[in-house]
């Protein structure tokens, strides 16, 4: 940690980048989102209050017993049965104090009022804890109960009685940091762990670590290299991320088994592992401030996409519509501009006259149907996915034919259906193409350019500097 004034000094730093962060939000993204009826994600403004940090896992692996170990204090209940069935936020406060969930969501003060929504079930087993540690002052724990095996597939909504899944993905949202405990005996994924790493951790994983805690239980290395294999093969099924993370091996050397003859595994390792762990959570303010840069480049890569793709479908409607009913207006024009000239022509007859009327009037009937049926058709393409690939494929046409751009269409993936919805509602014929509009879409571009990287470049910078300053024999923890 850094004394106390630099860590008010670095703490400014960070406020002001992430002021930034907020400011590009409101004047860049917010204007042009509303004129394309995008929906940019909320998080950035709901990321109030100190940097959280949010312990899921097993039940029994550790997670109550490692945040005690933090704040040096027993502030959480420890032991081998499932005790806990809630979520437990800890704070600061400058004494002892425990608030019950109904109080936690109605404070004005605290940032806690929409886990309303996982109803009177999981508020009646919600608690908030505060603790004089001054951890805490920077960074907020968050304990919660331990995954159970509900082989029934509702991701223990049945047997909690409310939805746990949907509630770790609150929490883990709104996280700077998720630690993900696993210990010797449940190196599998349980039923709910499954659940929980694929529905509400996904694409989270950026800030996820994953440990395997109490290696102190292993007696040799055979049983030690069997249950990280177990661990490892189990994680490769179900995270999404291809590359497989790093698993921190870890133990809380005051709860760690005494052996007679000592351990056959060296612990030093795992000393430092813990220690890596505990320096990730006491980074994990500037990590609030990446993940928002990395929050605001996603909205900023997502917004871009969908206004590029909606201004080329608008251009393609206008474009087949301009075609056939200027075709259709040729024709009637044509009609009456022959006839004109052929009245008086004395080898015309009436009946000619008459037929090339009628002629010329089903031909621009026939055309002005097709034109009235092609629009219909046109918004057609937004009720599939296919439809819409079309458009983003005419969008993108130059990126796409230098190179397959896989990260493109990975962004696509995520963005087709709020485009295709806008588009439904909407309708192409409205679509905004004012000078205005282009100058807002050429400043996102600018600002993913340069200034995101930039943002990026000042939070790397901020880290290194403190990583400097930092002074060892000021730490809060024993590592
Ligand atoms: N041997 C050993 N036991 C541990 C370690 N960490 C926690 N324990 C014990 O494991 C049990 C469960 O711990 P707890 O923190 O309640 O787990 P939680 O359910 O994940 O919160 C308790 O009896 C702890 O004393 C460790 O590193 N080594
Ligand atoms: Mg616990």
């Amino acid at each position: 940690m850094t004394t106390g004034i630099l860590k008010v000094f670095a703490m400014e730093e960070l406020v002001q980048l992430e002021r930034k962060i907020q400011s590009l939000y409101d004047d860049d993204l917010a204007p042009l989102a509303s004129r394309f009826e995008f929906e940019l994600p909320t998080s950035a403004k709901e990321a109030t209050g100190a940097p959280n940090v949010l312990f899921l896992g097993n039940h029994s692996s550790g997670k109550s017993s490692f945040i005690n170990y933090l704040i040096q204090s027993e502030v959480q209940k420890t032991g081998l049965a499932p005790i806990d069935d809630g979520f437990t936020i800890i704070t600061y406060g400058e004494r002892q104090d425990e608030f019950d969930g109904q109080t936690v969501v109605t404070h004005p003060d605290m940032p806690y009022n929409k886990l309303q929504q996982f109803g009177p079930e999981f508020l009646s087993r919600l608690r908030l804890k505060t603790h004089p540690n001054s951890l805490l002052k920077n960074i907020t724990l968050i304990d919660s109960p331990g995954m159970i095996d509900a082989a029934d597939g509702s991701g223990g909504r049945r047997s909690r009685g409310y939805d746990f899944t949907a509630s770790v993905r609150w929490f883990a949202e709104n996280a700077d940091l998720i630690l993900f405990f696993f210990d010797p005996d449940k190196p599998g994924t349980t039923g709910e762990t499954l659940s929980v790493f694929t529905k509400a951790l996904g694409h989270l994983e950026y800030k996820l670590l994953i440990i395997m805690n109490k290696v102190d239980l292993f007696s040799n290395l055979r049983d030690f290299a069997r249950t990280y294999g177990t661990l490892c093969w189990n994680l490769s099924r179900t995270l999404q991320s291809k590359d497989m993370p790093h698993i921190y091996n870890t133990y809380l050397p005051n709860l760690a088994i005494e052996r007679a003859h000592g351990s056959v595994i060296s612990m030093q390792d795992f000393d430092t592992s813990r220690g890596e762990v505990v320096s990730e959570i006491q980074r994990s303010p500037t990590r609030r401030t990446d993940n928002l840069v990395s929050d605001l480049h996603k909205s900023a890569r997502r917004l871009w996409m969908h206004t590029r793709v909606c201004q080329s479908i608008s251009r393609n409607y206008f474009a087949m519509r301009a075609k056939l009913w200027g075709l259709t207006t040729i024709l009637l024009f044509g009609t009456a501009a022959l006839i004109y000239l052929i009245k008086d022509t004395q080898t015309v007859n009436a009946g000619d006259i008459l037929n090339t009327l009628i002629g010329g009037l089903i031909l621009t009937v026939i055309s002005g149907s097709f034109a009235y049926w092609s629009g219909i058709r046109f918004k057609k393409h937004f009720e599939s996915r296919s439809g819409m690939n079309l458009f983003f494929e005419k969008a993108f046409r130059k990126e796409l034919t230098m190179s397959d751009r896989p990260d493109l269409r990975a962004l696509w993936d995520g963005v087709w259906e709020q485009t295709a919805s806008v588009m439904k509602v909407v309708g192409p014929e409205k679509v905004s193409k004012s000078r205005q509009t282009r100058r807002l879409l050429n400043r996102l571009e600018s600002m993913m350019k340069e200034e995101i990287p930039q943002l990026r470049r000042s939070v790397a910078e901020y880290h290194k500097n403190l990583q400097k300053r930092e002074d060892p024999e000021d730490s809060n923890v024993e590592q």
